[in-house]
């Protein structure tokens, strides 16, 4: 069985665009690959946390993951900091990474023009540090949005320089991007993607919002002037969006919603979107209430941490042997 590796950052709340673009494939890979996920709890702490609350989200992202469907008897689910090996190989990895490879990442970079200050090393360094959660456990698949490709890229560029440099030692991953719903985009600024760090934005639908809230947000959703239900992403990104919501939800393609609305006000349109979005996360959050009560979430890290060390270990060992550091 190939293998499949992900990471999540929940540096806030899980979003929408984090269950379509990430938890949703997950939970449908596992029929397919042995899936390792983890929760990347020290990318988290790149940019300034309030404990409690970071404590909380990664609570909330466990037992979400479990809720959406990841099921621990067939994948490890883990966090990154209970594995240190993760921070050991990130240290080697960063030794290994020109800073001209860090300065082209996208991520960093538009931090950097949006004018944000006192940027940390950990940020600037992350990509490093995101090649040895990926390489350490020789993943044939990496499943991401697309926001994060190239920072897959940049781990198979590392792995190559490694093998070439050391000999045979890491398999080179490959991203794995949807087709549909790789990027939800803002509800109320359709040209920018969903993104929990825009906080209060009435953009953002959470998984754990009230789903009065939820039904809200849908509602007052940014549209167009048209007036007319259609699939253009360049013209009408606002419904583009909600079509592409509502379809990777449902099931139902794109077309046949369009057709369905052609006659259709945006209130209708809206409505039948928030209808699926809405049921969608009453199952979510019903399953997400039953967990968190049971003490599921630390018994599930356990066993998945315990699972990873094991791989971790054996791959960290053998790369410090390569490099020479090893003289045991
Ligand atoms: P931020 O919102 O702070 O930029 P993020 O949500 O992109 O962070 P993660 O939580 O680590 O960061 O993302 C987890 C996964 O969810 C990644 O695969 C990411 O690409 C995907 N993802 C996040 N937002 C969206 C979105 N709006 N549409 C599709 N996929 C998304
Ligand atoms: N950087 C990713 C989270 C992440 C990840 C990983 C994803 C950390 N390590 C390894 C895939 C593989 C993000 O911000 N979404």
């Amino acid at each position: 069985m190939k293998r499949m590796l992900s990471g999540i950052k929940p540096s806030g709340q899980l979003t929408l665009g984090n269950y379509i673009g990430a938890l949703k494939n997950f939970v449908n890979y596992q029929n397919d690959y042995e899936m390792i996920v983890f929760i990347a709890n020290l990318h988290c702490i790149t940019v300034p946390q309030e404990p409690a609350e970071l404590r909380k989200n990664l609570k909330d992202a466990i037992a979400l993951y479990l809720a959406c469907g990841l099921d621990p008897e067939r994948s490890t689910i883990f966090l990154q900091s209970d594995v240190m090996e993760h921070a050991q190989l990130g240290f080697i990895m960063c030794c290994n990474t020109y800073m001209g490879e860090l300065n082209r990442m996208t991520q960093f970079k538009d931090k950097q023009v949006k004018g944000e200050t006192n940027l940390s090393g950990g940020l600037y360094t992350y990509p490093s540090l995101m090649a040895a959660d990926i390489l350490i456990y020789d993943p044939d698949y990496v499943p991401v949005g697309e926001d994060q490709k190239q920072h897959v890229e940049l781990a198979r560029d590392l792995a190559a320089r490694f093998n070439n440099r050391y000999g045979e030692i890491f398999k080179l991953p490959e991203p794995l991007v949807p087709t549909v719903g790789k990027r939800i985009m803002s509800l109320s600024d359709p040209t920018k993607k969903m993104s929990k760090s825009d906080k209060g934005d009435k953009g953002c639908i959470y998984l754990l919002d009230d789903l009065n809230v939820a039904r809200k947000k849908i509602m007052s959703a940014v549209t167009d002037n048209f007036a007319k239900v259609a699939f253009d992403p360049i013209n009408q990104p606002g419904v583009s969006n909600l079509l592409e919501i509502m379809s990777v939800l449902s099931g139902e393609p794109i077309d046949s919603i369009v057709k369905r609305f052609e006659n259709s006000g945006y209130g209708d349109f809206k409505k039948a979107v928030a209808d699926v979005v809405v049921a969608e996360l009453d199952k979510i959050q019903t399953r997400y209430r039953d967990i968190i009560a049971s003490g599921e979430v630390e018994r599930v890290l356990q066993e998945g941490s315990e699972k990873a060390r094991k791989i971790a270990y054996k791959k960290l060992m053998k790369v410090q042997k390569k490099i020479g550091i090893e003289i045991r």
